[in-house]
């Protein structure tokens, strides 16, 4: 592969932070990074390769001769930017809501739907799924595959890394109040996160349902390329900093039992199968943090129902839900496409 110029657009962020760290783990071929947020962040310098990098404020003029963008920086500013940046040749890869579920341009997980990234050609923009829906298409794909999925349920566990840093700070400040008897302070989320559940994730919309949930139910339509799989969602925020965890119900069209699926599972790609419940082994959210993989565990039948399946599924929601996943696109699309 040759070598090419990458912008982190939202760089100081959560996301934008993971994504400079996985370009390097992997050892991407970058020519120049290039590192752009607010003007918040002028006069911060970050760590590439042992090199540091000065912020630089985003403009209209910050594409030039770069050829790669990892947008993260919310998406009120990738519907600005994303095109501006497009109308220079810069390939964007987004991963906001804001292009998802636009009908030309591909939404792409690479274990999932790596050939829907040719599209990138129709706007110069790839979106990258959110992070709930991510790890849960990795899980299910192998199984849609083998005995087809006709309805999935599913309760997602997601932690407070996925708002951003401020949400991370958030948690700690409010654990660290009520653990010495002080009043917790709640700005991010509307209720006390700390110790707490909330059923309540991106605002509500007219239907009952979040964004979030909504999020999951038409984005696997489209990375799955299925407009038939039935999904409900109830997506909730846990104290947990990294890592989302899912409980899935599928009913798949034909049988298939507990033993093929953790034999399916077991080879399939970006997936990684922790299930030996006598010996207390089963995903969980602080294994996943910092890994790539997907793991899957707590395999078993729905005893309910003919053909149903329950699975525990928990990954890294700023690796594989956001940096990683973009950084493969981008592996993909520089390989076979640039
Ligand atoms: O709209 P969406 O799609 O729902 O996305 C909303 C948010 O979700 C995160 C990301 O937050 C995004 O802003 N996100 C996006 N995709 C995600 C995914 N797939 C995802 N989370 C999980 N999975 P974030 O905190 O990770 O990143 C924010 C970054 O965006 C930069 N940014 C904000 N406004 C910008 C901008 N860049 C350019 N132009 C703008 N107008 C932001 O940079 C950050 O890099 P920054 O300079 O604004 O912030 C740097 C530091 O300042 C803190 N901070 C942020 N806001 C404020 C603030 N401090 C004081 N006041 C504020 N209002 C930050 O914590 C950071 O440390
Ligand atoms: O990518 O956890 O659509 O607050 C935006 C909000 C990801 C998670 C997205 C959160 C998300 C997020």
């Amino acid at each position: 592969m040759r070598s090419y110029n990458v912008a982190v657009v939202g760089a100081t962020g959560a996301v934008g932070n993971e994504m400079i760290k996985v370009l390097e783990q992997r050892n991407f071929p970058v020519k120049k990074l290039t590192l752009l947020a607010s003007e918040r962040s002028l006069g911060i310098d970050l760590t590439f390769h042992g090199k540091s990098i000065p912020v630089e404020a985003l403009t209209e003029n910050s594409f030039a001769g770069i050829e790669i963008g990892l947008f993260s920086a919310g998406g009120s500013i990738s519907e600005k930017y994303a095109p501006i940046a497009a109308a220079q040749g810069c390939v964007v890869i987004d991963n906001t809501s804001a292009f998802r579920m636009v009908p030309d341009i591909p939404l792409v997980v690479p274990e999932v739907n790596p050939g829907a990234i040719a599209l990138y050609k129709n706007r110069g923009i790839i979106a990258n799924p959110n992070c709930s829906t991510i790890q849960m298409v990795v899980a299910l794909k192998p199984i849609h595959d083998a005995v087809g999925i006709k309805r999935i349920v599913v309760s997602t566990y997601q932690a407070v890394s996925g708002t951003g840093k401020k949400a991370i700070d958030e948690l700690s400040l409010q654990t660290q109040a009520l653990l010495s008897f002080k009043e917790p302070v709640a700005k991010v989320y509307p209720h006390q996160i700390a110790f707490n559940c909330l059923p309540h994730i991106d605002v509500f919309l007219e239907n009952g349902y979040t964004k979030e949930e909504m999020k999951m139910v038409n984005e696997t339509k489209k990375i799955m390329d299925d407009q038939s799989i039935m999904v409900t969602a109830t997506t909730v925020r846990v104290p947990v900093f990294y890592s989302h965890s899912e409980s899935v119900n599928i009913e798949t069209k034909k049988k298939i039992t507990a033993d093929e699926v953790r034999k399916l599972l077991s080879t399939a790609p970006g997936v990684m199968v922790v299930d030996n419940p006598s010996n207390k082994e089963y995903p969980l959210a602080i294994n996943a943090a910092g890994r790539d993989e997907t793991f899957v565990g707590r395999i078993r039948e729905d005893e309910s129902i003919p053909n149903g399946i329950n699975l525990w599924v928990v990954s890294d929601n700023i690796r594989k839900g956001a940096a990683l996943n973009a950084v493969q696109i981008a592996e993909i699309l520089g390989s076979k496409y640039l």
